[in-house]
């Protein structure tokens, strides 16, 4: 059965946007009469919230291996009892990070194959209608977040060579699914790159963004 949601998730390095983007388009969705949803990962349900605690918080950071396994049992966790209800209620998903997170991440060091086995357990086969790839250089996405004064997470503290091979393996996923994956200049403001997004999601989806509320 095809469910009647749309799942429409936002990648991109630390720093990139993805929160206040997947805010604003939210306001926009609902202001058009949508339903919406909006969550994130790791996390999304107590346990999977649980398992981002213990992920990122990590003083001695588990293998990349145990990590992917980690994020997959969350994102059952989240894919049951959140995501795809919802869309079979015809609610519209907007989550921060999924899939390609795992693979830009975690496929630094975990076996293509291996990685994708874990992936396809943890999503039950979910793959998102549509991913906005935000794009920016990991010194401006790394210095906005410190400017919000976060602390640094077990990931953010990677040197920055690994989050500049974080970017290409997210690019090299936008160039292999180009029908999927859009990608969208994040260096901008941010009311600017908002609205890249609408085009796009009006672009590429049966969304409409225009709606009875608009
Ligand atoms: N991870 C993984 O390894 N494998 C997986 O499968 C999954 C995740 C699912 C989760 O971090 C970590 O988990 C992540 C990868 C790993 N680690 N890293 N790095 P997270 O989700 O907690 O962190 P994040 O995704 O990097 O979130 P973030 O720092 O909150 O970034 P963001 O959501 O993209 O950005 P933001 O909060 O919207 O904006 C950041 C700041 O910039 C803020 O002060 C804004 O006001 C400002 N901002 C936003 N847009 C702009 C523009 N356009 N111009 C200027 N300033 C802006």
């Amino acid at each position: 059965m095809i469910d009647p949601g749309y799942f429409i998730t936002f990648e991109g390095g630390e720093g990139a946007g993805k929160s206040t983007q997947i805010r604003l388009l939210a306001e926009t969705l609902r202001a058009a009469g949508h339903e919406v949803v909006v969550t994130r990962e790791p996390g999304g349900t107590p346990l999977a919230e649980a398992i981002r605690g213990l992920l990122l918080n990590a003083g001695d950071p588990p293998d990349a291996m145990t990590q992917a396994l980690l994020f997959a049992a969350a994102r059952h966790d989240h894919v049951t009892r959140v995501i795809r209800p919802a869309m079979r209620a015809g609610q519209i998903v907007l989550c921060d990070r999924f899939t390609d997170s795992t693979r830009a991440y975690q496929g630094e060091a975990v076996a293509e194959d291996a990685l994708e086995a874990t992936i396809l357990l943890g999503t039950a086969g979910l793959v998102p209608d549509l991913t906005l790839l935000l794009d920016l250089s990991p010194e401006a996405g790394l210095g906005r977040a410190r400017q919000r004064g976060a602390a640094g997470d077990a990931f953010e503290r990677a040197d920055a060579t690994y989050h500049t091979r974080v970017r290409e393996r997210f690019l090299a996923l936008a160039r292999r699914e180009p029908d999927r994956i859009l990608v969208v200049e994040a260096d901008r403001p941010p009311e600017v790159v908002a609205a890249s997004i609408r085009a796009l999601v009006e672009a590429h989806s049966a969304i409409d963004l225009a709606g009875a509320g608009a």
